[in-house]
């Protein structure tokens, strides 16, 4: 892969709308079928309520959002969710909670189920939990996670303006996690939050700096939301989307571009240059995590007028395994054991036992 310079960069991003467009589908077309996109669907199995101080971010508890926090979904129902987006044509799921990082919890137990349950359905299995470490990413593999989205956001300068709670360094250690177990690395950022060019340019830098780069790479307009820092930023034009888009794609002609966050406020015209500038996917339903994103039939009627397909699931790596998971096998185990002696105690209760009736618990 060719390494370029930060100026080369800028200087990609600077040139003249159409000619960057042009060179971007030239790259674009020697490496992928022009006319594929990967639909992958977003799915927040645990909204709200988030310790973080992410300035974007509606799921903060800090900030006053209309987000009500919500408790982890159960797996039953994230398994129709999923079984929903596959009828709509995506072949990815992206399950997204707004957590600062994994805990070796019960909720962590549940999401293995998720991710056990979800590669079942042939579906490639993403999730965004937040911070995690080798083992923790060991364990989602193992269960058949395909991706880890993990997002830098913006340039290693301007995070500081972003969010405190947490470093550039945590970021760029959990993506090497996700790396190190064989997961299949998604990472990107979001433009129109108030950053320079060379912020831009400083995201792409620090992935041009890894040794592999990511397999995905999200590029989101900010969604600004009322109660939010960002509430009152002005959005950004379509124009700086395509532009981004088009750098990143000749910066890494392999990954996956994924035009993310921000399409509601974008006419077809303006995506439709943003897929001849190298994106390959797009986020598909009507929800994003928390925020809407246009509806799975305005895609299916976009994509009939530029004559777009949707991607098969694994075109870019093979399904992983689903493995037993030691954690959640042994729980089961004891609780099944645990039911067994309940139920022998229960067998000496006498018939005409009454319980004590309890009117109130402080
Ligand atoms: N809590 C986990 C984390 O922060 O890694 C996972 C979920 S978090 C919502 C995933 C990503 O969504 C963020 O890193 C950010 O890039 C993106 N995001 C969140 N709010 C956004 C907004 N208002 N506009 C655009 N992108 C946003
Ligand atoms: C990514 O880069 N964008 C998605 C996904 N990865 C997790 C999230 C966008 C969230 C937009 C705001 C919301 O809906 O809450
Ligand atoms: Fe929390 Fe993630 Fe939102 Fe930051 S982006 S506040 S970590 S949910």
């Amino acid at each position: 892969m060719q390494k370029f310079t930060k100026q080369e960069l800028l200087d990609i991003y600077n040139q003249p709308l159409l000619e960057l467009v042009f060179k971007a589908a030239t790259v674009h077309r020697e490496h992928h079928n022009p006319r594929e996109v990967q639909m992958s669907s977003l799915l927040s199995i645990k909204t709200g309520g988030c310790s973080e101080d992410c300035g974007y971010c509606p799921q903060a508890a800090r900030y006053h959002t209309d987000v009500e926090p919500e408790k982890l979904m159960s797996v039953a129902s994230v398994l129709e969710q999923a079984k929903n987006a596959k009828a709509n044509g995506s072949s990815r799921l992206c399950m997204g909670a707004a957590w600062r990082e994994v805990r070796d919890n019960k909720d962590f137990d549940n999401v293995i189920e998720m991710v056990q349950g979800v590669n079942d359905l042939d579906m490639e299995v993403c999730c965004t939990l937040g911070m995690m470490n080798e083992d923790q990413a060991k364990r989602l593999k193992n269960a058949g996670l395909f991706a880890y989205n993990h997002n830098l956001d913006t340039s290693a300068d301007y995070y500081d303006d972003v969010i405190s709670t947490r470093e550039y360094e945590d970021r760029l250690n959990t993506i090497e996690n996700a790396r190190k177990a064989g997961i299949s690395v998604c990472s990107g950022g979001i433009i129109g939050m108030g950053e320079a060019v060379e912020d831009r340019i400083g995201l792409l830098m620090s992935y041009m700096e890894m040794e592999t780069p990511p397999e995905s790479i999200p590029i989101n307009a900010l969604v600004a939301v009322e109660g939010t820092p960002m509430a009152e930023q002005k959005p950004i034009e379509q124009w700086e989307m395509i532009r981004m888009v088009a750098t990143t794609r000749i910066a890494f002609p392999k990954s996956v571009v994924r035009l993310s966050a921000g399409r509601t406020k974008m006419n077809m015209e303006g995506q439709a240059l943003c897929f001849m500038a190298g994106a390959s996917s797009i986020f598909a339903g009507d929800k994003l995590l928390t925020t809407p994103n246009p509806e799975f039939n305005e895609d299916k009627e976009m994509f009939n007028i530029l004559g777009l397909v949707a991607k098969a699931p694994f075109a870019e790596g093979e399904q992983p395994e689903t493995k037993p998971d030691t954690i959640n096998e042994e729980r089961k185990i004891k609780e099944a054991a645990r039911a067994v002696k309940l139920a022998e105690a229960r067998k000496n209760i006498p018939a005409d036992f009454q319980p004590r009736k309890v009117t109130s618990v402080d």
